[in-house]
């Protein structure tokens, strides 16, 4: 047998177990015997295959979706597959369907979600960014992460104003810091097994590294999931403060790097998920009578295109009925409007979380 039919004879062993497993990934619901057939045997122009696309899902039967883009190319080739995903994902973006341009909009009329300050206890914007010029995580070697690490380092270390701040490698941090700077929600974690089995952790950590301004309200995550991860953030529940925040950011960073998009998609990401505008604007909100119906609050939820995730993050539990409610939806709306979309479920969460105190 050629390695090109081993590949494909261990792929269709891998795909016939995982059709055994109960899940309730995205991957399981959309790869069908017909698009398994049809992409089965298909490479991308870096060399990737269908198994280095959903071997992470295949790993994980817990995963919400199961798969990643193992390069640029991976969107078009394995379209069949990203296609019905990211339409079930972003709730109506079609195959036919084009991201429209970068659109901002206005801060103004955002305002602050929680003037009270009873339920709201942080809010967090942030959006992902590829650089032009460099594979994504799995096809990157050690150079590029380093070169890359090195370019961003520099364009961040530029910045002036509120925004000036410092970069650190996690190579050079001691762990002490790190585990402090992930538990004040700051820092990705280490060791994420998503990632690990879509092949997008190799060489830890180089090339891995943080950069903040003094507040610690703009900060920057290097090639972790992303090439770059944008945040802004701040206590309390002041929207507007932090998205005015993230436009100048992204706004002087894209001066400096030059960041990638695919001609339908909008920005490109690792993560299907987060195509498009790439933002997930969310809140830390203290509901727990809303929560103690679960199956309510997440109706409440879907009716406003939320998502529901733990007090450390996804994958993570809620710890005293604090919860982080984001936008689902990334794609296919602008910018300012995904913001939106969040603003009002959570208005919409805090109302009902008053009627039943
Ligand atoms: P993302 O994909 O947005 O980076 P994660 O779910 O991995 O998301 O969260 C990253 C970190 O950001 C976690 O520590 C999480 O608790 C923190 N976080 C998310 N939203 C908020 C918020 N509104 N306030 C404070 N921390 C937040
Ligand atoms: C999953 O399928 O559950 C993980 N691979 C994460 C999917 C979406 N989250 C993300 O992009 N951060």
């Amino acid at each position: 047998m050629s390695p090109d039919d081993e590949r494909v004879k261990a792929l269709e062993k891998a795909y016939a177990e995982y059709m055994e497993i109960d899940t309730n990934s995205l991957l399981k619901k959309h790869l069908t015997q017909q698009v398994f057939d049809t992409l089965k045997t298909r490479i991308t122009n870096q060399g990737s295959t269908l198994l280095d696309v959903i071997q992470s899902g295949l790993k994980n039967p817990d995963s919400h979706v199961g798969l990643y883009a193992a390069d640029q190319h991976a969107y078009d080739v394995f379209a069949s597959l990203f296609d019905p995903v990211i339409e079930e994902y972003h709730g109506d973006f079609t195959s036919n369907d084009v991201h429209p341009p970068l659109d901002w909009g206005t801060a103004d009329d955002l305002g602050d979600l929680d003037p009270s300050g009873e339920f709201v206890i942080s809010t967090r914007i942030r959006c992902a960014r590829s650089v032009d010029g460099y594979p994504l995580n799995p096809t990157m070697t050690e150079t590029h992460y380093m070169e890359l690490e090195r370019e961003v380092k520099q364009a961040l270390e530029s910045l002036e104003g509120e925004l000036k701040g410092t970069y650190y490698s996690l190579a050079t941090m001691d762990k002490e810091t790190q585990q402090q700077l992930i538990d004040d929600h700051f820092l990705f974690k280490e060791g994420d097994r998503f990632l690990e089995a879509a092949n997008a952790n190799r060489f830890w950590p180089t090339g891995e590294g943080i950069f903040f301004n003094e507040a610690k309200t703009f900060l920057v995550w290097c090639n972790e999931e992303d090439h770059m991860r944008l945040i802004s953030m701040e206590k309390g529940g002041n929207l507007s403060s932090v998205y005015s925040r993230l436009v100048k950011a992204v706004t002087e960073v894209g001066k400096k790097v030059r960041f990638s998009r695919h001609p339908r998609l909008g920005f490109l990401t690792f993560c299907s998920t987060n195509l498009g505008t790439t933002i997930r604007a969310s809140v830390h909100a203290r509901l727990p009578k809303l929560s103690e119906d679960y199956a309510k609050f997440e109706e409440i939820a879907a009716m406003y295109n939320l998502q529901i995730r733990g007090t450390r993050g996804e994958h993570s539990e809620s710890v005293e009925g604090i919860y982080d409610i984001s936008n689902k939806r990334r794609l296919g709306l602008s910018e300012r409007d995904v913001v939106f979309e969040m603003r009002n479920g959570v208005l919409e969460m805090i109302k009902q979380e008053k009627q039943l105190m």
